[in-house]
C-alpha cells in the first residue's frame, strides 16, 4: 500500500481539498480561520500548506465568520459549503451559537475548533474548562446538541473515518445541517503514513429519494378528495431545486400557493397563483386562503410557529394537512398525512397521477387588493416624522431589481419583509430559522461570495448591528461589495412593540427606556466608516432612494443609515402568535392581555 507521511492537520485539509460538488467544484470552498492557542501551529501550518488550492480567510470574530459561511452554503442550495477554525476555548465556544444557527436551518457548515491535549501532558492548558468529574469533556462538547455529527480527532487515523462521515451529513438531503470535529492540538501536529488512496477525489452526490408507493397513492387521494387546497412552499422547495416543479405543479392543477420564511423565492412573485405568506407574517390574501383551505399541502416546511399561526391556522377543525418533506420527522408534524420523499420528485409523480384534476379558481381579486393595501404602505411618505419601516422596504423595492437579494435576520424587519417584499426568484435570504440578531452583515459577505452577480441588499436594525458588524471590516478587505440599509429607530423596536402588545410598560427595549446616566448616541455613519466602508446618512426616503441607485456598483460595501419610526408594525395581513402572558400581574394591561391570550388559546388545535 503506497502511503503518504502527513501531520493529521495535513492529510485533514488535503482530503478537504480534493471533495467535488458533480459540477467539478470543491464542496469545501474555503476555510475561515481565527488562529490561537490550539490550531495555529497545527491546522495553521497545514492549511499555510494548501493555501492556493483551499483558501484561507481571517475574519474578526468566530460566530460570524461562521455566519458567513452559512450564508454561502444556504445561496448555494447546500450544494457547497466552507470550514471554520478557532482555537480551544473561547474560541471555538464563540462558534456555538452559529451552530445552533446552522443546525436551526438545516445548513451545511463544517466546524473545526481546536480542543484539548489528547496525551494530557500539560494539563490544564490555557482555556481548559477542566470539569472536576469527567476528563473526556471539554469545552467543544458543547457542539453537541447543535451539530448533526460530532467527533474528537484524538488520534491521526481518526480522520480516515471521521471526515468521510462529516462529508456525508453535509450532503445528505434529510440529516443535512452542521459537524463539529473538535481536533485535539497535540494530534493535529502527530504525522501518520496515510494511505494514498484516501486523497483521491470524491464526487459528492446529493440523492433524491422516491416516494413509497402507499404514501404516493394516499397523498394523491387526498388531493382529489378536496376542494380548496392550499400549497405551503417551504426551504425545502429550494433545497431540492423544486422552484419549477412548485410552480408547475400549481399552474397545471390552479392551487394557490403561499411561501414561509425559508421557501419565500422559491416562485417570483409576480405568478399570478401567487397569494404571499402565511401565518404571523402573513399576507391578507394568503391568510384568507388557509382559513378557507380544506386541504393544507406543505411542501418541505417544518411548519414553524411563525407559520402556522402557532396552529392556530392549517389545522382542524375545518382542515386536512398532508406533509411532503424529505426528512419522516417534518412530515409526521401533528399528526400530518406524510409523504415522504424529495420535493422535486414527489410533485412530478403526484401531478403525473393527479393527470389533469383541476381545482376551481381561487380569489383573484383578494390577492390584486392585498398588492393595493401595500403598496399605499410602501409608498415613499409625503408629510414631516419619521419613515416607517414599510417605507424603507418601499424605497429598496423600488431601486432593486430581479438580480437584487434582500436579505435580513432579526428585528422588525424580517416579518416585515415576509408580508411584504415583492421576491424575485432567488431573490430573499431570511434566517428566520434561529433569527439571530449579528447574522446580517456577515450573512451579506457570505451570500455575496457565493453569488457575485446579485446585488445583495443587507437589511438591519440599529440593534442588530451593534449586536455584530465587524466582518464589515472583512468585506472592505476582501473587496465584498454589497449594501447594508441600516434603520435606526434607537432600540429594539420589535420587541418594544411586543412587550406592550403582551401588557408590559415600555421597558429595557428602546434606548432611552433603558438604565442611563447618559442618553445613547451612537454615530452609525462614523462606526461603519471607521472600517472602512462607503458610508452615507440618509435624511429621508427620497435621499435613500438616491443612494441605493449611488451604491451600484460599488467595490466595497455602501451602508446607509436612515433614522426610523419605532412604533407603527407593518399594519397588514399576520395573525396571532403564541407569547405566553403571566397569568398574574399588578398591572391592569397585562391582566387584560392575558384575558385576550386565553381566549386566543382557544383556537390552537394541538393535535390534528
Ligand atoms: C442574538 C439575539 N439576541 C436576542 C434576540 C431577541 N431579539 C429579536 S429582535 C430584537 C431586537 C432587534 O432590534 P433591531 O435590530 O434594532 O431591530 P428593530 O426591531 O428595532 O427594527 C431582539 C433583542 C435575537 N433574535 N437574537
Ligand atoms: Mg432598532
Amino acid at each position: 500500500m503506497t502511503t503518504i507521511r502527513l501531520t493529521a492537520a495535513q492529510a485533514m485539509v488535503k482530503w478537504l481539498s480534493v471533495q467535488m460538488t458533480p459540477e467539478g467544484e470543491r464542496f469545501i470552498e474555503g476555510v475561515w480561520a481565527i488562529f490561537g492557542h490550539g490550531n495555529v501551529a497545527g491546522l495553521g501550518e497545514a492549511l499555510h500548506g494548501i493555501k492556493d488550492t483551499l483558501p484561507t480567510w481571517r475574519g474578526h470574530n468566530e460566530q460570524t465568520m461562521a455566519h458567513a459561511a452559512i450564508a454561502y452554503a444556504k445561496t448555494h442550495k447546500r450544494r457547497r459549503a466552507m470550514a471554520v477554525t478557532s482555537s480551544i476555548g473561547p474560541g471555538a465556544t464563540n462558534m456555538v451559537t452559529a451552530a445552533a444557527l446552522a443546525h436551526v436551518n438545516r445548513l451545511p457548515v463544517l466546524f473545526i475548533p481546536g480542543d484539548v491535549f489528547a496525551n494530557r501532558a500539560p494539563d490544564p492548558v490555557l482555556q481548559q474548562i477542566e470539569d472536576f468529574d469527567d476528563a473526556t469533556v471539554s469545552a467543544n462538547d458543547c457542539f453537541r446538541p447543535v451539530v448533526r455529527y460530532f467527533d474528537r480527532i484524538s488520534r491521526p487515523e481518526h480522520i480516515l473515518t471521521a471526515l468521510p462521515r462529516a462529508l456525508r451529513v453535509m450532503t445528505d438531503p434529510a440529516n443535512c445541517g452542521p459537524v463539529c470535529l473538535a481536533f485535539c492540538q497535540d494530534t493535529q501536529a502527530e504525522a501518520y503514513d496515510y494511505p494514498a488512496e484516501f486523497f483521491t477525489p470524491k464526487v459528492w452526490h446529493i440523492r433524491r429519494p422516491e416516494p413509497d408507493a402507499r404514501e404516493l397513492a394516499e397523498a394523491v387521494a387526498a388531493i382529489k378528495a378536496a376542494k380548496k387546497p392550499l400549497i405551503v412552499t417551504g426551504g425545502g422547495v429550494i433545497y431540492s431545486g423544486a422552484e419549477a416543479a412548485v410552480l408547475e405543479f400549481a399552474a397545471k392543477h390552479n392551487i394557490p400557493m403561499v411561501e414561509t420564511q425559508a421557501g419565500k423565492g422559491a416562485v417570483d412573485w409576480e405568478e399570478k397563483l401567487h397569494f404571499g405568506s402565511p401565518g404571523v407574517t402573513g399576507t391578507g390574501c394568503g391568510n384568507q386562503l388557509a382559513a378557507d383551505a380544506d386541504l393544507v399541502i406543505g411542501i418541505g416546511t417544518r411548519f414553524q410557529d411563525f407559520t402556522t399561526g402557532s396552529w392556530t391556522v392549517f389545522s382542524k377543525p375545518n382542515r386536512k394537512l398532508l406533509s411532503i418533506n424529505i426528512h419522516g420527522y417534518d412530515a409526521a408534524k401533528r399528526g400530518a398525512q406524510s409523504l415522504v420523499a424529495d420535493a422535486k420528485v414527489a410533485l412530478e409523480k403526484i401531478s403525473a397521477a393527479l393527470g389533469h384534476h383541476r381545482f376551481a379558481d381561487p380569489d383573484f381579486a383578494a390577492r390584486d387588493k392585498w398588492f393595493q393595501t401595500t403598496d399605499a404602505l410602501m409608498a415613499a411618505p409625503n408629510g414631516a416624522g419619521l419613515p416607517t419601516d414599510a417605507q424603507v422596504i418601499g424605497a429598496v423595492q423600488r431601486n432593486t431589481g430581479k438580480q437584487s437579494v434582500v436579505m435580513c435576520a432579526a428585528g422588525t424587519m424580517p416579518g416585515a419583509l415576509h408580508v411584504l417584499w415583492r421576491a424575485a426568484a432567488g431573490g430573499y435570504h431570511m434566517e428566520y430559522g434561529f433569527s439571530c440578531m449579528g447574522y446580517e452583515v456577515a450573512g451579506a459577505m457570505g451570500i455575496k461570495m457565493a453569488a457575485p452577480e446579485k446585488d445583495v441588499i443587507c437589511m438591519v436594525g440599529d440593534g442588530s448591528y451593534m449586536m455584530a458588524n465587524s466582518e464589515l471590516a472583512t468585506a472592505v478587505m476582501m473587496g465584498i461589495p454589497f449594501t447594508v440599509v441600516l434603520t435606526d429607530n434607537r432600540g429594539y423596536g420589535c420587541i418594544n412593540r411586543l412587550q406592550q402588545g403582551t401588557g408590559g410598560a415600555p421597558f429595557n427595549n428602546l434606548l432611552d427606556d433603558s438604565y442611563h446616566v447618559n442618553p445613547a448616541a451612537i454615530d452609525f455613519v462614523a462606526h461603519a466608516r471607521s472600517m472602512g466602508a462607503q458610508v452615507v446618512k440618509a435624511a429621508d426616503i427620497a435621499q435613500l432612494e438616491a443612494e441605493l441607485q449611488a451604491a451600484k456598483g460599488a467595490k466595497i460595501p455602501t451602508v446607509i443609515v436612515i433614522d426610523t419610526d419605532p412604533n407603527p408594525g407593518t399594519g397588514a395581513g399576520g395573525t396571532w402568535w403564541d407569547v405566553a402572558v403571566p397569568e398574574v400581574s399588578t398591572r391592569r394591561e397585562v391582566n387584560e392581555a392575558r384575558e385576550a391570550y386565553v381566549q386566543a388559546t382557544k383556537r390552537q388545535w394541538l393535535v390534528n
